[in-house]
This record gives structure tokens, C-alpha cells and sequence, in this order.
């Protein structure tokens, strides 16, 4: 793998080599569109939004009682609450970093203040955990499996980075590498032989080692990958595997158990592979990467299936209506997605990212950024209650968006994602800048020749597919600007508009200029997004029979609140000999009928011999369809993404 001299050091992923070298938040700005109103929408609604109910469920006030000696009395949440802390705090450095900051926007206030609350309970030795170790509390370390004290110092590792990325070393930063210091002296060699139960520490650990040049974190993370698979966690009632216990990291094909856990492990272990020139640990992470998405992922991009232990379910087992496909698990696979891309080139690793922001990221916060799906089904049967405003929520189960949960996850790290977002748009090599997500945006970055280019990108994404790319400067010799297209397209094509240039077809992949690019000269990628049915392989049975929308990067869904007269969208039955076709507003109108409530309605047992069938009365409609990330925004509703196209077999021929 290359070295990468990387130019930019306000990154969340910074390796020292790969095939890529990322674009940071000082060389990449989101200045509109889909991606700018949510960022808009993160930095003056979600952060505060979440400090407020940080402070409300006294998940702050955790640190302030074990600063002042109460904690065993007092302390709130579950044994993971101090991560929501930090992920937040995580999200105000990027977010500071990455607006056109007007000085209410940079959080510099914020972050100070509550530095010092987590200073406050920090032990003298770095130890930082308000649910462990105080008198009259659990000792350190005593539950590695379900205790959380390493993936909380991951958390805290990630924002201290990010801090130290933004805006130079403040407390938290400190904070951070005491933390760190002290996990390398308690699990490094001669210490506990053991891992967390929730993987996180790894990544985090190695992204500490590039943000300060230490070998010994880049070795702390090593070792805890290579411990991982040696069965030191107890065999719990969900197995092993649930924390990727069960075998070593390198001899897995696919991820299993829980998918955050899975996800993020995955990521720390090519930031290992990366870092280390581990070249088989690389290929068996693209190797689960590959049988996962092959099998064990969502239209969505969505990844878990079972609610119990919100984990992988096995392959194809991906019932819609059943869908955990938690937030975290999205944001975790853009994570490894991203990593995997820096290492390889590989665009594909940035199609399932698109997919899985566009479909899963983006759909988790409502529209006013105050209330997230923690759980994102792709079929909810029965319209739900509203959420109450001022409780928090059990977690999967909220029926809308809700405000907070007991398990709170999920809006923190949607957060920081979307904060973070300019930094997974663009990359540099060798040969000149490639895009690999498309948003109104602005770059201005060095060639590796070391003269200066700047870009603007204008588009309509994912509204419409075209994407210009003016140049504003850029040197007097050639370079290529490549441009991703994605795997969903047909009929891309790609020319300069000025000076006028020849159109040309490009499939999916990359589609690449090359030239001595002079101020002015635009590039211009056109991505039909007119809608399509989508199949599934036959072996996901839990979808047999039905078809989905899909239009550019979009998933589409049909809501209740779009049929008339009241209907639910189990009546829908959509027509696949006519192709779907644009509607007003981003929406899509399908073919199809409403069904009246078939003899299965009202009958005492659900099950008849197919001479006992008949099939319902179906009134011919176009049936409107929406985003999936926009549903669930107009107040309780039923919703499906894949749709019936017939009926069961229904003879009545009296076999
Ligand atoms: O255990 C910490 C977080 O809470 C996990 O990543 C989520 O899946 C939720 O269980
Ligand atoms: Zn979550």
C-alpha cells in the first residue's frame, strides 16, 4: 500500500497509507441541497436537542456526581450513558469545523464546559467511568462483557481526536490520552488479558496512534484485535459470537452477532491491517464485507435483522417487517465502507455508503431533527402512537421517531455523522481528485505535485442526477477528476460543457477527465435516476411476491397517509408490467390496485385450502410512493417498502 502524505488533518479517519488519501473538513464544504439542510438542521437543532436531554435523563449529571462522591446513589442510564457524552461532543468539533461558522456555531463554549464536567470525574490513574469502581459501585473491569468501560474510552478517544483535529489540544483531548494511556498500561502486555464486549476501542485506539505518531496505541489496538475470537468473554445466552467472541477476527467470512459490535470491530480491523501492512486481515474483512452485503443486508443498506439480540440474522433472512436495522448499525457501515474504500479505490465500498446514508443515516432524525427512529423497519403494519415528548422512549419500539431513549445511541451518532459528513465526500491521489458522493459542495485542496486546485459542485442529488463540477483553479498541467457512478445507474454519460466537449456513455464505476483543466471549465456527470422495480434473490423469502422502487439512490416506500379513503398499506397490490414513473415532489406513482379487506379479514384462523380462496375485489390506482427517509413525517401512518404484486394462490377451481 502507498504511503499517503496526507494534507489535511481535520479528518475522522486519517490512515498513513492506502490507495487513497481523504479530503478534510478544511478542504471540503457542504454548502446546500439534501446533505446541507440536514447538516443546517444538526448543528442548530439535533446537538442542542440531545445536550438538553442529556442534561434532562442526568446523563451529565453522572460525571457531576462522581466528581462530587454520590454516584452510587445517584447515577442514571445504563452502564453506557457516558458515550452519548462524548459521541456529542465528538459531533460540536467536526461541527465547529465544518460551517461557515458564525460564532454561535462553533460550540467552543459547550465543549469547554462539559470538558471539565468529564474532567471532573476522571481518577488520578486516566480510570473514566461513572458506572463502575466508586465505592459502593461494581469494581473496575469486574463485567468486561456487558460493562462498556472500553467502548466508552473509545467514544472518548474518538472526540478527543476530533477535538485535537478541529481545533488544536483542549481538555477533552487530555482527557482522552490519559484515558488511553491508562487502557494501555491495564490491558497491554502484562496487564488483564481480555477484550470489551463492545468493540469500539480498536478503531479508536489506532486513530489516537495517527493523530499523535504513538506506536504503543496503534500496538494497545493490535493486540485487542488478535485477542478477539480467543473465548476470554463469557459464553452468553446469545453465544459468542454476539460479540464476535467466538472465532478470531481473520478466520470469519461473514460478520455475525451483533451488528454494531460487528461493524465497528470491522472498522478498527482495517485501520489495523492498514496501519500494521496487514495484508490477509484486509482481505478477510473485504472478504466478510462482500458475504455480508451479498446476503445479510437490506435494500436500505440496512444490517440486523433480529430484534432480540439486534444482531445479524442468517443469511437472507431479512423480513422486512421484522427489519431491526439499527441507526448505529448504519453509521457503522458507512464507517467501515469508508475505510475500505481508502484502502482500496474500490468503488463499490462507496455505493453501499451512498445506499446506506441516503436510505438508513438520513432517515433516522425527523424532519425538524428533535426525534430519531432508533430501529428502521422497512414495513410497519399497524399505524403507531406519537412517541411522548417528554420521556424517553424504550428503545426499538417507538412506533414514530421519539425524542430520547433509555438506550440513546442512535441520535448522538447520527450526529457526529452528519457533522462529520464533508469529510467522506472526496479523496486524492497521484493522479488528481476523485468525488465520491455527490452534494452542492466546495474543494479546495493540493495536488500531489503540490499546486493548488478548487472545485464547486452543484447538483440536484438525488432529487435529479446531474452533477456539475466547475473549476475554479487548478495548475497548468493535466490531472484527472474522477467521478463515481454509481452501480444503480444506466445510461450515465459524462462530458465537458465548457469548453464543449464530447458526450460520452460511462458505466458504472469511475468515469474519469483528464486534461489541463483551466478556471472556468466545467465537467457535467448525468445519472438518470428514473425509478425501477427492484427483485430480490428468490432465497429472500420474506420478500417473495413483492416488488420495490428504487429511483437514483432512493428507496421508495408506499404510506398510508398517501391512500385514500383510509386505506392501509397492506391493500396494496402494484402492477409490474407497467414501469413506475415520476411523480410530483420527489414521489413516484406505481401501477397498481387497492384491495379490498379479502375473507381473511374477519376469519377466526388465517389458513383455508386454496379452493376455499377467492380473491379480493382490487380497485385499479396509481399508488403514490415516497423517499423511505422522508416517511413517518406526517403523523402516525402504516408503511411498506416492498409491495404485493398478486395475491396468494387463489384457484377457486376446487382442487
Ligand atoms: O451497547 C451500546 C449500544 O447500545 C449498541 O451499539 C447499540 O446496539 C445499543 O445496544
Ligand atoms: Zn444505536
Amino acid at each position: 500500500m502507498r504511503e499517503n502524505t496526507a494534507r489535511s488533518s481535520v479528518l475522522p479517519v486519517a490512515p498513513s497509507r492506502g490507495r487513497l488519501r481523504p479530503l478534510g473538513l478544511d478542504e471540503v464544504r457542504i454548502t446546500g441541497g439534501f446533505w446541507g439542510r440536514r447538516r443546517h438542521t444538526n448543528a442548530t437543532a439535533t446537538l442542542g436537542h440531545c445536550l438538553d436531554w442529556m442534561e434532562r435523563v442526568g446523563w451529565t449529571g453522572n460525571f457531576r456526581a462522581a466528581a462530587e462522591g454520590r454516584i452510587h446513589r445517584d447515577r442514571r442510564g445504563r452502564e453506557f450513558a457516558d458515550s452519548e457524552m462524548y459521541k456529542l461532543l465528538e459531533a460540536m468539533a467536526w461541527d465547529g469545523v465544518s460551517h461557515d461558522v458564525s460564532h454561535d456555531l462553533s460550540h467552543a463554549a459547550e465543549i469547554a464546559t462539559f470538558s471539565d464536567v468529564v474532567a471532573s470525574a476522571q481518577e488520578p490513574d486516566g480510570y473514566l467511568n461513572t458506572a463502575f469502581g466508586r465505592p459502593g459501585q461494581q469494581p473496575r473491569y469486574s463485567d468486561l462483557e456487558w460493562g462498556h468501560e472500553l467502548y466508552c474510552y473509545g467514544h472518548l478517544i474518538q472526540a478527543g481526536v476530533a477535538q485535537t483535529r478541529a481545533g488544536g489540544e483542549g481538555e477533552l483531548a487530555k482527557i482522552a490520552r490519559r484515558a488511553a494511556d491508562h487502557v494501555c498500561v491495564t490491558f497491554g502486555p502484562g496487564g488483564i488479558e481480555g477484550v470489551c464486549g463492545h468493540p469500539e476501542i480498536e478503531t479508536a485506539l489506532v486513530e489516537l496512534a495517527r493523530a499523535t505518531g504513538e506506536q504503543r496505541y496503534l500496538d494497545q489496538a493490535a493486540l485487542f484485535l488478535g485477542r478477539r475470537g480467543r473465548r476470554t468473554l463469557a459464553d452468553i445466552e446469545f453465544g459468542r459470537a454476539y460479540f464476535q467472541d467466538d472465532m478470531p477476527v481473520r478466520d470469519a467470512t461473514v460478520l455475525r452477532g451483533h451488528a454494531v459490535r460487528a461493524l465497528y470491530l470491522a472498522s478498527g480491523a482495517v485501520d489495523v491491517a492498514v496501519e500494521t501492512g496487514d495484508e490477509d486481515l484486509l482481505a478477510a474483512v473485504v472478504r466478510q464485507w462482500e458475504a455480508t452485503v451479498a446476503r445479510r443486508t437490506y435494500l436500505t443498506g440496512g444490517m440486523g435483522s433480529h430484534h432480540r439480540d439486534e444482531s445479524f440474522g442468517d443469511d437472507f433472512v431479512l423480513p422486512p417487517d421484522r427489519a431491526y436495522s439499527e441507526t448505529c448499525a448504519g453509521v457503522a457501515s458507512v464507517m467501515l465502507s469508508w475505510r475500505l474504500l481508502l484502502a482500496t479505490g474500490d468503488p463499490r465500498y462507496a455505493d453501499l455508503a451512498e445506499r446506506t446514508l441516503f436510505n438508513v443515516v438520513a432517515t433516522s432524525p425527523s424532519e425538524d431533527g428533535r426525534a430519531f427512529f432508533y430501529a428502521n423497519t422497512l414495513h410497519r403494519r399497524h399505524r403507531g402512537t406519537v412517541p411522548p415528548a417528554d420521556r424517553d422512549s424504550p428503545r426499538a419500539e417507538s412506533s414514530l421517531r421519539a425524542p430520547w431513549f433509555a438506550v440513546s445511541c442512535c441520535p448522538t451518532n447520527v450526529a457526529r455523522t452528519l457533522a462529520a459528513l464533508p469529510a467522506y465526500l472526496a479523496t486524492a491521489d497521484d493522479h488528481g481528485i476523485q468525488l465520491h458522493q455527490y452534494a452542492d459542495a466546495e474543494i479546495t485542496t493540493v495536488l500531489s505535485t503540490g499546486r493548488p486546485v478548487a472545485l464547486r459542485l452543484r447538483t440536484d442529488y438525488p432529487s435529479g442526477g446531474s452533477v456539475t463540477v466547475r473549476i475554479g483553479r487548478s495548475p497548468d498541467q493535466p490531472w484527472t477528476l474522477s467521478l463515481r457512478v454509481p452501480a444503480w445507474t444506466r445510461g450515465a454519460t459524462v462530458w465537458l460543457v465548457e469548453p464543449d466537449g464530447v458526450r460520452r456513455a460511462v458505466a458504472p464505476g469511475t468515469a474519469e477527465v483528464t486534461r489541463v483543466f483551466r478556471p472556468g471549465d466545467e465537467v457535467r456527470l448525468e445519472l438518470p435516476v428514473t425509478p425501477r422495480w427492484i427483485t430480490a434473490d428468490p432465497r429472500v423469502d420474506a420478500v417473495r411476491g413483492t416488488l420495490a422502487v428504487q429511483r437514483g439512490p432512493l428507496v421508495y416506500c408506499a404510506e398510508s397517509v398517501d391512500l385514500p379513503d383510509g386505506h392501509e398499506v397492506d391493500a396494496v397490490r402494484v402492477d409490474p408490467s407497467a414501469e413506475p414513473a415520476d411523480g410530483p415532489d420527489d414521489t413516484v406513482v406505481v401501477a397498481g390496485a387497492l384491495a379490498a379487506p379479502g375473507p381473511e379479514h374477519d376469519a377466526p384462523w388465517p389458513y383455508r385450502t386454496p379452493d376455499e380462496d377467492s380473491a379480493p375485489a382490487a380497485d385499479p390506482a396509481g399508488i403514490v410512493l415516497v423517499p423511505y427517509h422522508s416517511w413517518a413525517n406526517r403523523g402516525p401512518s402504516t408503511m411498506r417498502v416492498w409491495l404485493p404484486t398478486e395475491e396468494p394462490a387463489r384457484t377457486g377451481t376446487g382442487r
